[in-house]
């Protein structure tokens, strides 16, 4: 593959800062020769820088002058680098996905593919502007990419995404209003609880053959919280009963043997909370699980 690292320290989705540390915690972490050694030719195009903005005062929402800014030098970066080969965002909080779906929707569209999203997370992010109670925007992607109201100021979204060619999976903090909002969709959504009583492989080959079958793009949003915090402290919202190191695993690997992943944003890394680097590590080893590193070829052989 012709992996192309994009760093985004976006850090105006929500008040606590230090996701602005992420692209560099990557890099130091050596993302790119995790890559390499998996065969692929690595480009990091450095950091994306917004356009400087005259802040937006508001009652409620937290910079949103600043995150307008960012969507929209994000939304342009993630096109064009989709045209060249298999962009990586390194992050940067969650309102990053603002921008790099709103930019493969654009870059789907022109190839007249669907697109669909894998949402790795413990929270749904599916609020709008006017439902957020926290006022931090790292909470809306998902509103805003599935065509909901209310985002004025944004860039319009020409392509929603459909709400049947979303997955959400390993949530676990879902607000009211999300909550309300969502159970009258067609938003495949697994929790934790699901995953308890299923697993990861049932659930998520299920979604990935949907994918398959419309020929479609699929952008993976990995959120650090999708993980337990007992193994993934460094992230600012931190929710018990997380994903464990080996389910998350399995799903990149699942991501690469499917061949459908088109564009990864890893999100939410704060490296001023972690403890040295560990969890920016993981992170790295994740993606290269997404690229096709393997403990051993499968299949190995049948086991029953
Ligand atoms: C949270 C969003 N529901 C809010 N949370 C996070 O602020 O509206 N998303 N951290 O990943
Ligand atoms: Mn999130
Ligand atoms: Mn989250
Ligand atoms: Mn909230």
């Amino acid at each position: 593959q012709n992996c192309i690292l994009i760093g985004a320290p976006m850090d105006c989705g929500k008040r606590r800062t230090g996701c602005l540390m992420g692209p560099d915690a990557y890099r130091t972490a050596d993302l790119a020769g995790a890559l390499q050694s998996l065969g692929h030719k690595v480009q990091d195009r450095g950091n994306v820088t917004p356009a400087p903005v005259d802040p937006i005062p508001h009652d409620r929402l937290h910079k949103l002058a600043e995150t307008i800014a960012w969507t929209k030098a994000l939304a342009d970066a993630s096109e064009a680098a989709l045209q060249d080969g298999f962009p990586i965002f390194m992050g940067g909080d969650h309102a990053l996905a603002l921008g790099t779906v709103l930019g493969a929707t654009r870059h789907a569209a022109a190839q007249d593919k669907p697109l669909f999203v894998l949402w790795l997370d413990a929270h749904t992010d599916y609020h709008t502007p006017q439902t957020t109670d926290s006022g931090n925007l790292h909470g809306t992607p998902m509103g805003y990419l599935a065509g909901r109201e209310g985002f004025d100021g944004f860039p319009a979204v020409d392509h929603p995404v459909p709400h049947a060619n979303i997955c959400m999976l390993g949530l676990r903090s879902v607000d009211p209003a999300e909550r309300a909002a969502l159970q009258d969709t067609d938003v495949t959504y697994i929790d934790m609880r699901a995953i308890d009583e299923h697993g990861i492989a049932g659930p998520l080959n299920a979604f990935l053959d949907t994918v398959r079958a419309a020929d479609g793009m699929l952008h993976v949003s990995l959120d650090v919280d999708f993980l337990d915090p007992s193994v993934a402290p460094a992230v600012g919202t931190t929710v018990p009963g997380g994903a464990t190191v080996r389910e998350a695993h399995l799903v990149m690997e699942m991501l690469h043997d499917s061949g459908l992943m088109t564009s990864l944003d890893l999100v939410e890394l704060n490296p001023f909370l972690d403890e040295r680097g560990r969890t920016a590590q993981l992170m790295v080893e994740l993606t290269a699980s997404a690229l096709g590193r393997r403990i051993f070829d499968r299949p190995t052989r049948a086991f029953s």
